[in-house]
């Protein structure tokens, strides 16, 4: 008997392992709007996980990490073992990180995760502990030229109920700069076509510009809104220092992306000299990256995403080393990160503790052709939803109607022709 009952639990086991195994993984590369990068992963009982692979500029790289050697590696392996996956794709490779390689792991992670939410019948946040909150803060852009389109984009985001705003403007003397159109539409740093559009850069006329532009939104806004600023890694320390001391009266939520911060040394002159809070680490793609920024707590705010550092797996290892020095979450999520990873963002943010605030830039309507999510935003907040997984699915006939189409962010020259960070 115990034979034939060791006979059926064995069966039992390879039935279970064969329907969770992984059949196939798809890369869908589309364009509604925009270029956005997705792998799809099915099981063997037909369960499909999706996960975000979309690094703007770069997306054909991160299209081939997948299709030439990560999906390959996927099948017949075990969907439940996120984990395992994880350790296989970043350590069995050899060469580790870097932005390509952890945006296809963050891709293949996400999916595993949104399947096994799938098989459980229940939302991701679920499996990550349960919620900690009731709803996630949020934030959006506004910009303009000048000052009074500036004040016209800040009434009009917070007519739509959000209560936390990034304000960027034009600086005059400059014909463009980072985060701001000179018309309605949305800003989309990516331009299509064969190479990257180049922009003028001018250190000083910024820091001549940046504080007052700042006060006089303070002023048009009133004490109780949330301010916040992307310097988009402009500055040396000594700048950042200056520009920090300048806007401490304006009390600003924070002060994004001061000075590049691969050496991350540098950010302790700053913390030194000015208490406006930092934000950094959206370009960043491990916990090794922002280790430092972290345990010294030079920052008050770490700025990676789920489809940037390595995934749901990943982003939390990085926000439990934040938690014990206090530095919180704040991910990164303009328009490209698409639907999948700010609905996975969700997810991780309904459930830790030391998640701060969602960058939500929203997206053009042609991307809801393509991903459908179950994510809310009212009155400034937002809510992953309670579908199992994810709660985002893709419409693979909506997105071949998107073909792929070449696109580059822009690169920066100081006047005298310098290459500086864009
Ligand atoms: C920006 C991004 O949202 C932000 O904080 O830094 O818009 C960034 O410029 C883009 O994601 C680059 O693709
Ligand atoms: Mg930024």
């Amino acid at each position: 008997m115990p034979c034939r009952a060791q006979t059926d639990r064995s069966t039992e086991k390879n039935v279970n392992a064969m329907s969770n195994t992984i059949v196939s993984a798809d890369v869908i590369v589309t364009s509604p709007s925009r270029n956005y990068v997705t792998v799809k992963v099915t099981t063997a009982d037909g369960l499909v996980g999706w996960g975000d692979a979309t690094l703007n500029g770069r997306e054909l790289s991160v299209a081939s990490y997948l299709r030439d050697h990560l999906a390959p590696a996927l099948v017949g392996r075990d969907a439940d073992r996120i984990e395992d996956v994880w350790q296989l794709f970043y350590r069995g490779v050899y060469w580790r990180r870097g932005p390509v390689t952890m945006a296809a792991i963050g891709a293949v992670d996400t999916a595993l995760w949104d399947i096994k939410g799938k098989a459980l019948g229940v939302p991701v946040y679920q499996l990550l502990g349960g919620a900690v909150r009731e709803q996630i803060l949020t934030y959006t852009h506004a910009t303009g030229w000048d000052l009074p389109a500036l004040c016209e984009s800040v009434d009009h985001v917070l007519a739509r109920g959000f209560r936390a705003v990034r304000v960027q403007s034009g600086v005059p003397g400059l014909n463009r700069v980072y985060g701001v159109t000179r018309g309605a539409q949305a800003y989309e740093p990516a331009g299509r076509g064969s190479g990257p559009a180049e922009e003028t850069w001018d250190t000083g006329a910024y820091l001549r510009h940046a504080p007052q532009m700042l006060r006089a939104i303070r002023e048009h806004v009133g004490p109780d809104i949330d301010l916040l600023h992307d310097v988009h890694h402009r500055l040396t320390p000594t700048e950042a220092v200056q520009l920090g001391k300048a806007v401490e009266p304006v009390n600003l939520f924070w002060l994004e992306d001061v000075t590049p911060a691969e050496n991350q040394q540098l950010l302790r002159q700053v913390r030194a000299q000015t208490s406006v809070p930092l934000a950094i680490g959206e370009v960043f793609n491990t916990v090794w990256d922002c280790q430092q920024l972290i345990t010294e707590r030079l920052i008050d705010y770490i700025r990676t995403a789920v489809v940037h550092a390595g995934g749901i797996s990943h982003i939390r290892k990085i926000l439990n080393l934040a938690e014990v020095f206090q530095v919180k979450g704040a991910p990164h999520g303009p328009s490209d990160v698409s639907p999948i990873s700010l609905s996975a963002s969700l997810h991780v943010g309904l459930s830790t503790t030391n998640f701060a605030i969602q960058e939500y830039m929203g997206y053009d309507p042609l991307v809801s052709e393509v991903f459908r999510s179950s994510f809310t935003f009212r009155d400034g907040y937002l809510h992953p939803g309670d579908e199992p997984g994810l709660g985002v699915t893709v419409d693979e006939e909506a997105a071949a109607r998107f073909p792929y189409e070449q696109a580059y962010l822009p690169i920066a020259r100081r006047r005298d022709g310098t290459m500086t960070d864009w």
